[in-house]
């Protein structure tokens, strides 16, 4: 493996001493040269006034929140309402994860792949260099060391980011296991993720004049570029999360994904969770769904079905890799939470809901009167409040208060529903794995793959609406193959093989994949599907058929298999048959447009798109044959009758699963 060494910085100085860097004493317990060297560096083109070591302790992260409250950069909630909380507010600008200003500087363009935007290596580090000149004059530059997993796991990973954000610091040291145990783990020898982070606002201009703080410093000039032969990530300009936490979607997905290729195993933006069941026995699952699509809220999911429970091991990505005994392996590889604040409630997650009531960090939320966090969907507005940019607001405002992507971090310890298998430093072996997305039309509740070639086909195909969580149009479709459009460091056809070889790997010990969809609507706009605690009942069939032997409580359709008569527990549910049938609808014709408009973007992605997974769009096809003139009055009729008349394999599921 590449370990990051001096010759990356492409900074010519050699290294003076600088008081605060340990020159080869390791004071700090630095075992290895080529980070004691890259910190030097950093702090000679940047020229921060000091240099911190961060500890991660208790102590450090109460130190610097109350540092920045007196700063101003940190609202402190009321301690008897959210004891050690606080509400960060970013400029306008600054709101999202920046997909066009996010950049793959692979060697070559072909190998970032047609998604991603590309740099060659020596431009971006020529222009960023000049960035990141002098940038953090006047300001502390931050080293924080940190384990992405359990310290010293099967999987885990170390990394070492500078910033000169506190806001960051602190967010890192409740999203990784941050500081000094982490930092012990880099040997001389041992391979670490460098990022450096700057929000380009120094405090001192060139002709050493001071130049005032504000709030939220950040410059209009953002950049967050990935140099996967490196290693390394250096992120520009933006203080917001995915942008400036650089463990999060710089390392455990786009530098992780071309890591987990070189190494054969899965760096994926996927929730992993523990099912038991009434008798006791517990299933892994990890789901990929894009940003916004509902992974929190399934990975704390409170089921509606007696005796079933879902345990909480991570919301936003988990590391996969073959175990030495063939199964497939997965961590979390985060400690935190940064959960999208809006729409979140007792109702609809109280998992979440109990989680932020302690040690959390709010961003972008509105304040209430008496020195508490309210967001869209949390409950009635109150009467008033101040909104998210720092503004007198009433529901009269015709404006949201808080921003669509406003966001808590908060430590993963204090989830309530969180599995013990969290703190297993090799992970748990993964039973099932679900892809889902956003889809008003097309694709039902589930359907489980008939193969891992299959299922690699599942997730490439993966289409959702746009959520708030990037730039864009929220509502608009895009294809977003396995939740990863935005993470994958490398080509993406190139992506899907390495699926295939994995799974080729792992062999009859690969996981099964389903397709899952909580977000499909009738013809009156309204979801057909209850979803939420609910979804238990899609995961237990999902356990049913994992520990099934044959095809027992499943059927073929035209798109894989599909709950049996009887097979979906829908008992309880106010759920009419039409609504059932609905959901698991193939309308060949709009099947057919959805394969043309698949193979148009397979030809966008050129020719490293695998021949297996074109394969499977051709066998899709042939599957759907002629389209069926499926009339709207007998498909709202929705009596299981009716079912029956239009087709004959769905009418196993629309006339048995009601019962
Ligand atoms: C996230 C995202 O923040 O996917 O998790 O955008
Ligand atoms: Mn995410």
């Amino acid at each position: 493996m590449t370990t990051c060494t001096a010759d990356h910085l492409h900074t010519p100085v050699p290294v003076p001493p600088y008081p605060e860097v340990p020159q080869g004493a390791f004071q700090h317990g630095i075992a290895n040269q080529a980070l004691a060297d890259w910190v030097a560096r950093i702090a000679l083109l940047t020229r921060p006034d000091e240099i911190v070591w961060c500890d991660g302790s208790d102590e450090e992260w109460h130190r610097m929140t109350e540092a920045m409250v007196q700063a101003g950069s940190l609202i402190r909630l009321d301690p008897g309402l959210r004891p050690d909380s606080f509400l960060a507010r970013s400029t306008d600008d600054d709101v999202a994860r920046m997909e066009d200003r996010t950049f793959i500087c692979s060697q070559t363009e072909s190998q970032a792949g047609p998604t991603n935007n590309w740099r060659a290596p020596g431009s971006m580090h020529a222009e960023l260099d000049g960035l990141f000149a002098e940038s953090m004059r006047g300001r502390t530059m931050y080293v924080v060391p940190y384990s992405m997993g359990p310290v010293g796991g099967a999987i885990s990973q170390l990394g070492v980011q500078i910033t000169d954000s506190p806001y960051v610091v602190v967010s890192l040291a409740t999203m990784t296991r941050m500081g000094t145990e982490a930092l012990r783990e880099i040997g001389p020898d041992t391979p670490w993720v460098a990022g450096v982070h700057s929000v380009g606002h120094p405090l001192r201009n060139a002709d050493g004049t001071r130049r005032e703080d504000v709030a939220w410093p950040s410059n209009p000039t953002k950049y967050i570029a990935h140099f996967p032969e490196e290693r390394a990530i250096w992120s520009f300009g933006s203080g917001y999360g995915g942008n400036a936490l650089l463990s999060k979607k710089c390392f455990a997905l786009r530098i992780g994904s071309t890591i987990a290729r070189d190494e054969g195993w899965l760096a994926e933006h996927m929730l992993l969770l523990k099912l038991t069941d009434p008798s006791g026995r517990a299933f892994h699952i990890a789901a990929a769904f894009p940003s916004a699509c509902g992974k929190t809220n399934l990975a704390m999911l409170r089921p509606s079905l007696p005796g079933w429970s879902v345990e909480t091991i991570g919301d936003d990505i988990a590391w996969l890799r073959p175990g030495p005994d063939g199964r497939l392996w997965a961590i979390n590889p985060e400690a935190g939470i940064f959960g999208v604040a809006p729409g979140t409630s007792e109702a609809t997650n109280p998992v979440a809901v109990d989680l932020v009531r302690k040690r959390t960090i709010f961003t972008n939320v509105a304040l209430t009167e008496d020195g508490d966090v309210w967001w869209e969907g949390k409950s009635e507005p109150p009467a008033h409040l101040i909104d998210w940019q720092g503004h007198y607001w009433t529901p009269a405002s015709g404006l949201p208060a808080a921003h669509p992507n406003a966001r808590f971090t908060a430590p993963l310890t204090q989830c309530r529903t969180l599995a013990d298998d969290w703190f297993a430093a090799d992970g748990v072996p993964v039973d099932a794995i679900l892809f889902g997305g956003r889809r008003a039309s097309n694709v039902p509740l589930v359907v489980e793959s008939t193969s891992w070639e299959h299922g690699v086909f599942m997730g490439a195909t993966i289409s959702s609406e746009r959520t708030a969580a990037q730039e864009g149009t929220v509502g608009e479709l895009r294809h977003d193959p396995f939740g990863m459009l935005p993470f994958v460091g490398y080509d993406m056809g190139d992506y899907w093989q390495h699926w295939l070889d994995v799974g080729a790997a792992l062999g009859d010990r690969a996981p099964r994949i389903f397709q899952v969809n909580w977000f499909r609507k009738g013809p009156d706009g309204s979801f057909l599907w209850p979803g939420f605690g609910d979804n238990a009942r899609v995961l237990a069939w999902i356990a049913a058929r994992v520990s099934a032997r044959d095809t027992a409580g499943a059927v073929e359709s035209e798109l894989g298999l599909i709950p049996a008569e009887g097979a979906l527990d829908v008992r309880g549910l106010d759920l009419p048959n039409r609504s059932l049938y609905a959901l698991f609808e193939v309308d060949s014709a709009a099947w057919l447009e959805e394969c043309d408009e698949i193979a148009a973007y397979f030809a966008s992605l050129g020719d490293t798109v695998p021949a297996a997974v074109r394969a499977q769009l051709v066998a899709l096809r042939e599957r759907i044959g002629e389209p069926q003139s499926h009339s709207a009055s007998s498909r709202e009729g929705g009596s299981a009758g009716t079912a029956t008349e239009t087709s004959g394999r769905r009418a196993v599921v629309a006339s048995g699963v009601a019962a």
